[in-house]
């Protein structure tokens, strides 16, 4: 599927399916409730989510303060009051819900363990005694580098319970991303594993950790390390502690760290248009409310819910899908360690059926390769439990759409597409399911109190009935990102700079179609979306320029039928362009040597090498050209300006 077919597709849909009936009846939200939510938030805006704040959050202190505006867009929330993450997940369940499963797990060996909400409070609060054992304190970054168990939800409650200020990096990153990320972040403790378990083979994630030290994080003390898949690893007996030995004799008592509702809950790291990730900053209040209410509205989450969300808890999804929200709802999560085709295609569905899943949520790419693998391996389960499938990551073409909804939904279920990011916290854009009929490949209109527009490049509002342009949040919500971290310039720049600090502008385009629904067409900045992954494409070109053999590189994205988008790098080499043997074997190394500086997920999956890239007579690289080249495009476009026309026929190998 090509990216100009999937747009037509999208722009050409029509179909609607409104919600079923039997699921309005019970709904949290029906149409009548979800329209007074809307009216009290235009009605006003600050105060709609302050009466939410209160309602649904416990504070130790009651803020007075809604919204403090005065340095503007450093937006803060509640400022006065007080609070903690890990008492409002975990300590206010233990009246009603103390022995209900909060965790659910499963490896993909097949081992299982549950934690009850009283069991889960006593872990974390061991952990939190551990990290204050190892000089831990408020404000402290920790970093977790760790697999998909249920240590890593404890070791973010317990920096959460201490006022620790965690920042996970995704168990598939390299060990260089790793200590570019401590050393931003100036974490003072590592927290990992010896390795994970994924597709039957180990990840080396202590390995990798120690490779990270080795290459600088001045700043950190030490590594706290789990033990999960047992095999041999280095230990350093100076620096590395293990779990097993430091936290089971800590106490099960550990009283919260009340912070102010600013105080910074997390670090993550995201890619952006220049080569350094950004470490975006979210505060406890704030965060912790959008994620909480979003859970309530689009998941209609309930007490007696299973949730699976399927993302690690390395990206943003995993944080507010996993951790935070679900948790602050008291529900019952699902986590998963492992591939979702181990040791067949029906993995997740056999999952699904085993835990009694009620509500799964996942990202495109998994539905469109579990889709591939057909029909009959959902067939074998009995799926019957699930009420509600939620989609997020990237644009999900209507095809994808409609087996998700036929097949997995049996045509019953509501499909919520969830458009967010890692700045926003939480879900901005979704339909509610008792409440809003949805039409496949739309995330349909924005939640009570999110305020979205598109506008034009001069930055005005367009509100005709079909409107295409800039994505932009016209007022500030509670889970926005605060600010980057060690980079406030770079904050006010990448996301207001563009129209004066009038809008927080997304980096995505998008269409409004005559019924006020949305369309989101991707990225229009040089990030990519693979798998549901961002990436930068000077990121990866940076990484492939640190390679000696290489002069310079151009990374465009290529439409690829399962992981939405592909890596495609055009790559001048120093010296003599490399053909044939030559050019496959040094194709490899630069593919390794990407997913060291890396990680795997951003190996290209086409290089190509050429004498020069196409350039226009200011020295810019034509990446539009480029894009059209790595999707095997005619080339229609004027070249003639460019300062070497010939080399097109070159980069289309055609020479
Ligand atoms: C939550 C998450 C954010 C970018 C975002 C957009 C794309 C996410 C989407 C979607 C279309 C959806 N995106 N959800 N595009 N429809 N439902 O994925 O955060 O990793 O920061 O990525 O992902 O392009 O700007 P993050």
């Amino acid at each position: 599927m090509s990216e100009s077919q999937n747009i037509k597709s999208v722009l050409t849909e029509d179909r609607v399916f409104p919600q079923s009936a039997a699921f309005v009846s019970q709904a949290r939200l029906d149409a009548d409730r979800l329209a007074a939510l809307h009216a009290a938030a235009a009605r006003d805006h600050v105060g709609f989510w302050g009466d939410l704040a209160k309602k649904e959050l416990g504070w130790q202190t009651p803020f007075t303060r809604v919204l403090d505006d005065s340095q503007a867009p450093n937006y803060r929330w509640f400022t006065d009051g007080k609070l903690n993450a890990s008492a409002n997940c975990l300590d206010r369940h233990l009246g009603a819900r103390g022995d209900k499963l909060a965790i659910r797990f499963e490896g993909e060996k097949g081992d299982t363990r549950n934690y009850t909400y009283r069991q889960l409070h006593a872990e974390v609060c061991r952990v939190a005694n551990a990290l204050k054992a190892l000089g831990i304190g408020k404000g402290d970054r920790v970093v977790i580098y760790m697999p998909m168990v249920p240590e890593a939800v404890m070791a973010m409650q317990a920096c959460a319970r201490i006022g620790a200020i965690h920042s996970i990096v995704f168990g598939g990153f390299s060990s260089t991303a790793l200590k570019d990320r401590i050393e931003d972040a100036g974490a003072r403790l590592l927290i990992t594993a010896d390795g994970g378990h994924r597709g039957g083979q180990i990840v080396e994630l202590k390995r990798a950790a120690d490779d990270a030290l080795a290459q600088g994080c001045k700043t950190l003390d030490k590594v706290l390390v789990l033990k999960r898949t047992g095999h041999d690893v280095a230990f350093d007996a100076r620096r590395d502690v293990w779990w097993h030995e430091i936290v089971p004799k800590q106490s099960e008592r550990c009283d919260p760290q009340w912070v102010e509702s600013e105080h910074p809950l997390f670090l993550l790291y995201t890619s952006g248009s220049t080569g350094k990730p950004k470490g975006i900053q979210h505060s406890t209040g704030g965060y912790l409310l959008g994620a909480m209410t979003t859970c309530q509205w689009v998941f209609d989450l309930r007490d007696d819910d299973v949730f699976w969300c399927t993302a690690d808890v390395g990206w943003i999804t995993g944080h507010s899908y996993v951790c935070y929200g679900p948790l602050a709802c008291g529900a019952t999560i699902l986590m998963y360690e492992g591939a979702p085709t181990v040791p067949d295609a029906g993995r997740f569905w056999k999952i699904a059926q085993d835990h009694g899943v009620t509500i799964f949520y996942t990202a495109p790419t998994a539905i469109r390769a579990l889709m591939r693998l057909g029909d009959d391996w959902p067939k074998r389960y009995d799926l019957s439990k699930l009420r509600l499938l939620g989609s997020v990551g990237e644009p999900i073409n209507p095809e994808a759409w409609m087996w998700y909804h036929k097949v997995i939904g049996k045509e019953q279920l509501p499909i919520v597409d969830t458009w967010w990011q890692t700045e926003t916290g939480s879900i901005m854009i979704s339909p509610i399911p008792g409440a809003v009929p949805t039409k496949p490949g739309s995330c349909t209109k924005p939640l009570p109190g999110i305020a979205v527009e598109v506008v034009d490049e001069a930055g005005d509002v367009l509100t005709g009935k079909d409107a295409g342009g800039y994505l932009v949040i016209t007022k500030p919500w509670p889970s926005m990102l605060r600010t980057i971290w060690n980079d406030n310039e770079r904050y006010l720049k990448t996301y207001w700079g563009q129209f004066s600090n009038r809008y927080y502008v997304a980096g995505d385009s998008t269409h409004r179609d005559e019924d006020g629904y949305y369309w989101i067409m991707g990225r229009i900045d040089d990030v990519l979306n693979v798998s549901g992954h961002r990436l930068g494409t000077m990121e990866i070109e940076s990484a492939l320029v640190s390679h000696p053999a290489v002069a310079e590189a151009a990374v465009v994205g290529r439409p690829h039928e399962i992981k939405g988008e592909s890596v495609f790098a055009f790559v001048i080499c120093r010296g003599e362009r490399p053909r044939g043997a030559e050019a496959e074997q040094l194709a490899k190394t630069l593919r390794d040597h990407v997913g060291r500086e890396i990680g795997a997920l951003a190996k290209p999956d086409e290089i190509r090498f050429a004498d020069n890239l196409p350039k226009t007579r200011s020295g810019k690289i034509m990446r539009r050209l480029l894009r059209s080249i790595a999707k095997g495009e005619e080339i229609t476009q004027d070249v003639s300006t460019l300062e070497n026309p010939a080399i097109v026929k070159q980069l289309a190998g055609q020479d």
